[in-house]
């Protein structure tokens, strides 16, 4: 039955299949989109909102919709029992359903096009229930989606740097793709989850890439106008050398006044080309991306300059803190890359301009499995920050591994650093409200956009999340089921719904049970960063080491006898992290070197947590496989034959992963340790 698969050439349609939009295809949809001036390009800076092009797309989504399924467009007037209206509102929509009748109100057509796909995405929900009235808008005003596309192939790194999912979605060949297409398919999916900026390249900016920004203007504007129709806004993540590489300065000092000329000049050159440029994104002083300690200089000297040449335009600029020392010598026990970040960053708050957004990661190393929360959003209170997270999968499993990363997202936004009473219980979803939030995309030119079909739900999660990050992830993937396995009539086989619920909704726990224990993180292989390799990085000068020896485990951040890291936080983590008899048992060997003998809050010892949760892992693995075997007679009808085909081929390569995960680990800590395992289980 399975042996003859037909693949569409079409991009797969994620979470926006015909069937996803029955509800309101069969409706009498009203638009009153009063009469809106011509397209913004030809007016520079008249309209950076782009309304009469964003309505035009408005107006074909619903003629598409309707058509599809049979309803209509009818006269606004004439009781439509859907109305789409512009009217002077506050940010965000509004939707008033009464006695079944929908009206959604808002101040543009991109708040309004985001009104429409909530609409979409209720379904018959949206007309059935009681009346109600309900204001939407986003937690987040920034809200980005970060591409680390190359456009010429890097050597070791590929066409998209840490990228799972094909080439690049924006070019081939070295250039910026001819046929644009796919990139305003890819806005109109970011657009039904609110998100409404993009970066366009890496932020390693190489020789080739650093030339975005001035010779091939031009065809970043291109890339421009195919994410315009859905209302997103492009960005670039920029050179800080580029006075010198492209402008031949003898210099890059912020300080300088040629440099901070060449940089007002090409902004200016960039609005001219783009009149809704959103802005610069900056690596600087990172794993050898230039910048202002160069010159002596700081990293608030570094992002004021770029500030002020996007200021004029109403322009931002994301400034990383993803800063630390990468060729650090790993007998150096004094260095700690956990408070790098913090370290550099926090003697720097209240120097920053209005316009620069201090981009975080969301844990104080690198997008690991488990961390803690960076201490750097909890030490700038007068910075705008932004919290960073990476929905490509470099570290949990490069989308061969099912990992719905949803819940690990909404704990490091719900988390509360000043423990829930001081600063009025403030968490780090609110700490960002004004900066926002960005993450790595997860997109290639993949058919189905993101390698592994499920990965799809990591980049709708993160949409639905940076609109509002309160919501909970079972029920945000819900709405992803729902909505990317409709079938023609809009319906979800009820299978479909359990069985990707019993996939997914555990798979981050799952990832984390058969790789690195307790917070410790890393153990991967080198360069790659796929499968197990315990001491691949321990000897390096990365900085990211677990201090495995025949005693114990893990790394003393303490005051007491540490680095001192914990003292980075403020109360109450500072001492929570601080003490054993406090510490989380999750995030134990991140804070603290133990004897394997050591007890957890569980009851169990270090090296036995650390046997039982890999046989554990391995085992929930497998009933992944045998969750996602069990829909076999439903495919085709309601599960595509390629999607089937697809999801089987990764979860077999997780399996086969997850269990060589378990042997490296238990084997190599049997080893170390000499301590049998209480199961007696096969050690290699
Ligand atoms: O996680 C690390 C990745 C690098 C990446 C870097 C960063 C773009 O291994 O590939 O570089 O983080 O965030 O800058």
């Amino acid at each position: 039955m399975r042996s003859e698969i037909v693949v569409d050439p079409a991009p797969h349609p994620a979470w926006l299949p015909d069937g996803a939009l029955a509800a309101v295809g069969r409706r009498r949809v009203g638009l009153r989109l009063p009469e809106l001036s011509g397209p913004a390009r030809d007016i520079p800076g008249a309209d950076p909102d782009n309304s009469a092009e964003v309505a035009s797309t408005l107006r074909a989504e619903v003629d598409r919709a309707t058509t599809a399924h049979g309803g209509g467009v009818v006269d606004p007037d004439d009781s439509p029992d859907l109305l789409l209206t512009l009217n002077p509102d506050r940010h965000g929509f509004r939707f008033v359903r009464d006695g079944g009748r929908v009206t959604v109100a808002a101040s543009t057509p991109t708040a309004l096009l985001h009104g429409w796909f909530h609409v979409v995405r209720l379904g018959e929900a949206a007309f059935t229930g009681p009346d109600a009235d309900e204001r939407h808008s986003p937690a987040f005003a920034l809200r980005v989606l970060d591409h680390w596309d190359n456009v010429d192939v890097h050597p070791v790194m590929g066409q998209v740097e840490r990228g799972y999912s094909g080439g690049s979605i924006f070019y081939a060949d070295g250039r910026v793709r001819d046929d644009l297409s796919r990139v305003t398919t890819y806005a109109r999916l970011l657009a039904a989850v609110g998100i409404d900026r993009v970066c366009i390249n890496n932020v390693n900016v190489h020789a080739r890439e650093a030339r975005l920004l001035t010779d091939d203007l031009p065809d970043v504007a291109r890339v421009a106008a195919a994410l315009r129709p859905y209302g997103v806004r492009t960005h670039l993540a920029v050179s800080f050398a580029a006075p010198m590489t492209l402008g031949g300065l003898p210099t890059s000092d912020p300080l300088d006044d040629d440099v901070r000329a060449w940089w007002r000049a090409a902004a200016d050159r960039v609005w001219a080309t783009i009149p809704d440029f959103g802005g610069f994104v900056v690596k600087a002083d990172s794993e050898g991306q230039p910048g202002p300690f160069a010159y002596g200089r700081d990293h608030a000297d570094g992002a004021n300059l770029l500030a002020e040449a996007v200021a004029p335009h109403g322009g931002v600029v994301h400034w990383r803190a993803f800063v630390y020392d990468h060729t650090q010598d790993w007998r150096d026990r004094s260095t700690d890359r956990a408070r790098a970040a913090h370290d550099h960053f926090a003697p720097l708050d209240g120097r920053f301009a209005d316009n620069v957004v201090v981009q975080v990661k969301h844990g104080p190393m690198d997008f690991q499995t488990r961390e803690p929360v960076s201490p750097v959003l909890a030490a700038m209170p007068a910075a705008r920050l932004a919290i960073e997270l990476q929905v490509t999968q470099e570290y949990t499993g490069q989308q061969r591994h099912a990992c719905y990363l949803a819940p690990w997202w909404s704990e490091n936004l719900g988390f509360r650093p000043w423990g829930g009473e001081g600063d009025d219980g403030r968490a780090v979803r609110d700490v960002v409200a004004s900066g926002g939030i960005a993450a790595v995309s997860n997109v290639g030119d993949d058919r189905f956009w993101t390698g592994h079909p499920l990965a799809q739900a990591n980049l709708y999660a993160f949409g639905r999340l940076a609109w509002d990050p309160t919501l909970d992830p079972a029920t945000v993937l819900d709405e992803w089921v729902g909505l990317t396995f409709a079938g023609p009539d809009g319906a979800v086989h009820p299978r479909v719904r359990e069985v990707l619920h019993a996939v997914l909704d555990d798979s981050w726990r799952t990832y984390e049970a058969y790789t690195a224990p307790l917070g410790v993180g890393f153990m991967v292989r080198p360069g790659h960063h796929y499968g197990p390799d315990v001491d691949g990085y321990e000897y390096t000068p990365w900085g990211t080491y677990h201090f495995a020896d025949r005693d114990g485990i893990g790394v003393d951040r303490t005051r007491a006898t540490g680095t001192g890291f914990t003292g980075q936080y403020p109360a109450p983590w500072r001492d929570v992290y601080e003490d054993l008899a406090t510490c989380p048992d999750e995030l134990l060997l991140f804070f603290h070197h133990v004897p394997y003998s050591h007890v957890l809050h569980s009851g169990v010892t270090v090296i036995q947590h650390l046997y039982d949760t890999h046989f554990a892992g391995v085992e929930r693995v497998r009933e992944m496989v045998a969750a996602w075997e069990s829909l076999a007679d439903l495919v085709p009808a309601a599960v595509p034959a390629d999607v089937d085909a697809r999801v089987r081929e990764r979860l077999a390569e997780q399996l086969r992963s997850a269990v060589e995960w378990r042997d490296q680990i238990y084997t190599y800590f049997f080893r170390k340790s000499g301590i049998p395992d209480a199961h007696g289980r096969t050690i290699y």
